[in-house]
């Protein structure tokens, strides 16, 4: 049985490469940071009681930032495969914490390579380093592929930029199998929700079931190629198990603005966007709500709450126009700009271009920009709902509009 190392497994890659390698029956191995609350939300699906046989899943506390400990990780498990998906993935806030990012991600996938290298283990461990298509920041050409410059616009790209070398030159020096995947940006149900696809389809959700008046936004005018993280852990198995190590782009060979994104979440909901305004001033208008009614009405809901009626699960499109003393009308300004969410120096658009993937690897996205857009706002409106259900019986609920 292959074994696999993952670090960052708490985060949305490591939970659905996880998932992907425990379906073709490798032993998974994932490194946690320790932290003050639960962290392991999205992998708790895939725990196993150590007390139970044939387990095939394990944790072991960790941290980038501590050579010792990787080294004793990397020595007890003995894995055939490394990711490497572990970093303060944030861009904005690695400007705030620039040398934690650098020491994360730059010098953590140093102490990684280094561990391999100090155990001996360069022959025996094939190793994936999560490169970004941040590294191509203010674009040198369009599309972006494996030959395109690199120009990284923040700490968090210029440490990523360390990050993509250190592994060339392991390969390149110690003939070691390490590649790096060049991913643009992959969302999901699960992604972090500070990152502007998710903040966008929780909002949406939120203000769907009133529990939420508007929310703010940055650059609109920023383009992005959008995946499903589903598809983009294929890709980093599929590296590793090549003949010889190689770096690849991933991406979908599609660009979106931001507000193209906010104006697709907001049609899941039956909802029209006009933008008005200019700058910072610009606000985001429903111009046009569809009337139409769901499955379940906001009397029977109303019923369920009081306790008169047994509440089922609501399937995630009977959230229509429910709520109706509580649902968005035509008028409503429901974004704003926050400045604050500008960046300092921003990457203005993203386009890649996985032809080598598409014909050394087989590889291709299969889940589209439209199909991530209306899977999220589905999952965020189950989420919403929980809190709705909450309020409604008295307990206070968290306003997420400022983060
Ligand atoms: P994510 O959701 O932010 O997950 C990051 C993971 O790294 C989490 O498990 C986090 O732990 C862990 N981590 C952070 N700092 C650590 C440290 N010092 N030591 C150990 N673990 C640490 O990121 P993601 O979207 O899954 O991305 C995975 C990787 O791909 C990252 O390296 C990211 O930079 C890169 N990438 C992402 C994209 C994208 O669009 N998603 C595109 C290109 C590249 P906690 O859960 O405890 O915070
Ligand atoms: O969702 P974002 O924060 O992602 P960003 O900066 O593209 O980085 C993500 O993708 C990279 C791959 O290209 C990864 F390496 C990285 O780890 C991360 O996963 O922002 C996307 C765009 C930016 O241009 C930002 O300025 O959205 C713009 N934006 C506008 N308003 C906003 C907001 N971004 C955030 N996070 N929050 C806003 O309110």
């Amino acid at each position: 049985m292959k074994k696999a190392l993952i670090t960052g497994i708490t985060g949305q890659d490591g939970a659905y490469l996880a998932e992907f390698l425990l379906g073709k029956r490798y032993e998974v191995h994932g490194i946690k940071r320790r932290s003050s609350s639960l962290n392991t939300g999205r992998v708790d699906h895939l725990y196993q009681d150590p007390h139970e046989e044939n387990v095939r899943f394990f944790m072991h506390y960790g941290d980038l930032t501590d050579a010792t400990n990787l080294i004793r990780i990397v020595q007890e498990v003995q894995p055939d495969e490394m990711y490497n998906l572990a970093a303060q993935s944030h861009v904005m806030v690695s400007f705030e914490t620039a040398e934690y990012t650098a020491n994360a991600d730059a010098l953590g996938t140093l102490r990684l390579l280094e561990a391999i290298r100090i155990l001996g283990m360069t022959d025996s461990v094939r190793f994936y380093q999560a490169s970004t298509s941040e590294l191509f920041g203010k674009v040198q050409s369009v599309p972006q592929n494996e030959k395109t410059p690199f120009y990284p616009r923040s700490p968090y790209g210029v440490a990523k930029l360390y990050a993509y070398w250190i592994c060339v030159n392991y390969r390149e020096a110690y003939s070691m199998f390490a590649c790096n995947g060049i991913l643009f940006n992959h969302e999901s149900p699960i992604r972090g929700e500070t990152f502007v696809s998710r903040k966008i389809t929780r909002a949406v959700a939120r203000m769907k079931l009133g529990l939420q008046k508007k929310f703010y936004l940055g650059n609109l005018d920023a383009k992005r190629d959008w995946g499903h993280a589903k598809d983009f852990v294929k890709a980093m198995w599929l590296m590793l198990q090549q003949k010889k190590p190689d770096d690849f782009v991933i991406a979908t060979g599609e660009s979106h603005s931001v507000r193209e994104f906010v104006e697709l979440a907001f049609r899941e909901i039956g909802a029209e966007i006009q933008w008005k305004g200019k700058g910072a001033k610009e606000v985001g208008i429903i111009s046009k709500i569809s009337g139409q009614r769901s499955a379940v009405s906001g009397q029977e809901m109303k019923k369920a709450i009081r306790g008169a009626a047994k509440p089922r699960r609501l399937k995630s499109d009977e959230f229509a126009s429910d709520f109706s003393e509580r649902a968005l009308r035509a008028g409503d300004v429901v974004v704003e700009i926050d400045p604050r969410y500008f960046r300092p120096t921003e990457v203005d658009e993203l386009l890649g271009d996985a032809s080598k993937a598409r014909k050394a690897l087989g590889w291709e996205p299969r889940i589209s920009f439209e199909e991530m857009i209306s899977s999220m706002v589905k999952a965020d409106l189950e989420e919403a709902s929980r809190d709705q259900l909450c309020k409604d019986s008295g307990y206070r609920v968290l306003n997420y509009s400022n983060e």
